[in-house]
Parts: C-alpha cells; structure tokens; sequence
C-alpha cells in the first residue's frame, strides 16, 4: 500500500477558484512543491498560514524576456511611417549587443515581474542564440542557460521553447544581417536541444518545447523535420500577425498562413499559433477544431499594431487560447486579459464580449480561459488540483476595488477595477516569492539589471 504522503505545509484560504468553480474555506496541503490534499468546507487548523481569497498561477504562453530592455525605446517616431518593421529593425540593433550575462539580468527582471502580476510559469520563444558575431558558441546552449538561469534565480517555472529560424522569408529568402544570432541548419539546431534539454534538467519542472519562429523563417521541409524533436512537448510558432506575412504567404504558396499551416503541418492540441490575428472565418473555425491555442498577446499586439484576433467568433467555435507577454513592453496579467476584452469592445461598440451566456462572468471567462489554454500550450496541467503544482496567486482583501466581492465578482473586479495592485502573494511551488506584491529578490534584481542594462542603451 502506499504511504499518504505527509504534507510540508497546509494553506487555507477562506475562497478559492478551484477547478469545480469558487469553493469556500479551502485547506490545500503541499509536499515537494506539489498539491497534496485539497478539502473544501473546512476551517484551518493551527499552524495554517491563512489567507483570502486564492487563485491558481497563470500561464505566460509567448515571451521574448530580452525584449524587456528596449520597451519604451521605440515610441519616437521615425522618418517614415512607423510599423511593425520599423519596429523590428529598432529591436534588431538592440539584440546585436546582448551578451549571455545582459540576457540573464535582463530576464531575471522581466521574469520577476511576471511573477510580480500573477504568472507563474513562462513560455519562452528563444531565438538569440549566437554571439554577436553570429558565431555558435562553445556551449551551443549558452543563451539558452541564461534564460534557465534567470528562470531559477526568480522561481517561474520554465517551459523553455528553443527556436528554429532559417530564413528572411517565404520560399527560404536568405536571412538579413540583422539575423545572423538567430540561425541554425536542422544539425546545428538539434545540438543546441540537446543542449537546452540538459541544462533545463536543474530546474524542478522545466519543459523544453521546440518552436519553428514563423513561416517565414522556416521551409516547408524543415517544417516537416520540426514535430518529431518535440515529442510529445510543446509545439509554438508565429502566425498571420501582420497583414504583410498573409499577403507575402498567398503569394508563396496560393493559401493564408494559417490555412497552409493546417493543411501541411499536422497542428494538433500540442501546438500554440501565436497571434493568429489574420484569419477568414474558415480559418477561425478550423484552427479551433484543430485543438491548438491561440496564443494570444494584447498589450505587444496593440504596441505593435497588428490588428485584432477574432475572439468572439474563434471562442463561439470552441476554440481554446492562452495569454502572452511576447515583447514585454509592459508585463501585466490583468491588463493582458483586460485588453483581450477591450480590444473587442471597441471594435463592436459592445460590453461583455467573450462572456458566452447571459449572467456569466467576463472576468471569470477570461481567467478561466487563459488558464487551461495557457497551461496546455506549455505542457503542464491546469489550476489548484490534487497532483499539480503548488503555483497559486492571493488577492489583497483590503483592496478598495475587491470590497464587498466574492466568487466571479472578485475576478471582474481585479481584472476591470484594480488590476494588479491588488496582488498579495505568489507562490511558485509553495514558496512564497511574492509578497504584498513585491518579489522577494526585488532590489537584488533590479541593481542588477540597471548594471547590465546601461552599456546596452548608453
Ligand atoms: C519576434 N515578435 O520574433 O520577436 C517577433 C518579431 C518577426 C513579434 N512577432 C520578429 N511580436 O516576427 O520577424
Ligand atoms: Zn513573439
């Protein structure tokens, strides 16, 4: 028989968001990081640590953590019309001079933060790879250990997504200049995974995915080559986010970039599109029937100007998505699922879009949403459950904007009215690392990132 196994410490909360909906007088025990017990309808018992109102950690699908250093470095307005591309050649002369420590302090900040807003495990779509040169490294997977490291310095869980990048474009257009840290053949890629896999293997529940960056970068043949490397983790790649990549894809190959994608890549439940922002109504419905996410990301999607996902047709169709920090501009939760909501408003001059029935919730729909897309884009299960990780949010009871709230309210209120002020504590694993809000490393983390960040910007 089996021996229970004795939990290291016990939680209660007087309401949190479990799988079944909002429980009340929740005691949750956790043993090597992991969720041992659950009971609902129970009063603490002494030594208990107490709190309010429990969450279960949310999934960042998509982020690019080196990003973090330039945000708000290009809002000044260029000789020409700005855009997406103009954008992308600003982030190209930043990457060139990122070396393997900047990128750790860089990601340690950003990594922080999201822990800070309620994330607790990060997707990252990596694709620096090479020293500034675009020479491999000694070890093929030095930046990749950056990004592991930082992971470990801040405690977010790491689903770390390699990335495969070849070309400039469609048809296999050589790579720019600007490229030559991003590039690999199907050998030199396979080395740094191997790579990546071992030096993921210090954290306690990385998973390490594969991510062909965009149709763009990869062929039609090495696409093909791409699923297998994966097993069964994750599969994440860019798609149909600017009305160019559509045009220059139709162009390509006759079809849209996400109907190609359905049609020659085997996209199943393992696979995250990220953005999927240009699609037909075909392609909206068939990439929900798919099983794949949306890998959705509203705040870069708005910086950048990308244009607006069809959420409400891509959800009545069944379709399942996740939230994304990508450039990390501004590294929010709530905001992210706040402009979800509110870029289709504004679109359809309407109020409670994603919300499916009447009397739902929007701000549960979201959270809830969020947290099974997000969690199966990165290979892990979902929510405050018997067997899943001890990753766990507390809101602030005495917030002014969660007075008076319970159940879904206390969601609509700290996604549409307090935002993430209203975050008391994390957990990553049943270790606090946020506490009234603040990361435990706070100060450390920041001096450190103003170190490695100022020859970068000077
Ligand atoms: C990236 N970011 O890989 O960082 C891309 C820009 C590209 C977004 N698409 C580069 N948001 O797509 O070519
Ligand atoms: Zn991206």
């Amino acid at each position: 028989m089996a021996k229970p196994v004795m939990a290291d410490k016990h939680l209660h909360f007087a309401q949190a968001l479990s799988p079944g909906g909002w429980a009340k007088h929740v005691r949750i025990g956790i043993a090597d990081g992991v969720i041992t017990t659950l009971v609902e309808g129970v009063e603490a018992e002494a030594g208990d640590e107490c709190h309010a109102i429990g969450l279960p950690g949310m999934p960042n699908l998509h982020s690019h953590a080196f990003q973090r250093g330039m945000a708000g470095l290009a809002e000044r307005r260029g000789p020409g019309d700005d855009s997406f591309w103009t954008w992308r050649e600003i982030m190209y002369r930043f990457v060139d001079r990122i070396d393997p420590d900047g990128l750790r302090a860089i990601a340690a900040l950003a990594y922080m933060e999201m822990l800070e807003s309620g994330f607790t495990r990060v997707g990252e779509f990596h694709y620096l790879h090479h020293d500034p040169a675009g020479e491999v490294y000694a070890d093929p997977a030095e930046m990749s250990r950056a990004i592991i490291a930082a992971a470990a310095e801040t405690g977010i869980a790491l689903t770390h997504l390699p990335v495969f990048y070849a070309h400039a474009g469609f048809g296999g257009a050589a790579p720019q200049p600007g490229q030559r840290r991003f590039l690999h053949d199907l050998d030199g890629f396979a080395r740094l995974l191997d790579g990546a896999r071992a030096a993921a293997m210090q954290l306690p529940d990385a998973i390490v995915g594969v991510a062909p960056h965009s149709l763009r970068a990869v062929t039609a043949a090495e696409l093909g080559h791409l699923p297998a490397l994966a097993g069964n983790n994750p599969i994440h790649i860019h798609i149909a986010e600017q009305v160019k990549e559509v045009e220059d894809c139709l162009a390509w190959s006759g079809q849209r970039p996400v109907q190609w994608l359905l049609d020659h890549a085997g996209v199943d439940a393992r696979w995250c599109l990220v953005h999927a922002t240009h699609m037909t109504p075909d392609e909206t419905r068939a990439l929900a029937a798919s099983g794949a996410v949306a890998g959705l990301c509203p705040i870069t999607e708005a910086n950048l100007g990308d244009g607006l996902f069809p959420a409400p047709a891509f959800l009545a169709a069944g379709g399942r998505f996740g939230i994304g920090s990508d450039s990390n501009v501004l590294i929010d939760m709530s905001e992210e699922l706040r402009w979800l909501e509110y870029g289709q408003r504004l679109f359809a001059r309407g109020r409670n879009m994603l919300a499916p029935d009447a009397g739902r919730s929007t701000g549960q729909v979201l959270f809830e949403g969020a947290l099974a897309g997000g969690a199966q884009a990165l290979g892990v299960a979902a929510g405050l459950s018997v067997g899943h990780a001890a990753d766990m949010i507390s809101l602030d009871p005495d917030h002014p904007s969660l007075a008076g709230r319970s159940g879904a309210a206390l969601l609509d209120s700290f996604l549409f009215a307090a935002g993430r002020g209203a975050i008391d504590r994390v957990w990553r694993r049943g270790k606090d690392v946020v506490r009234d809000g603040r990361h435990i490393a706070r100060a450390a983390v920041i001096a450190d990132y103003r170190r490695a960040l100022e020859p970068l910007v000077a």
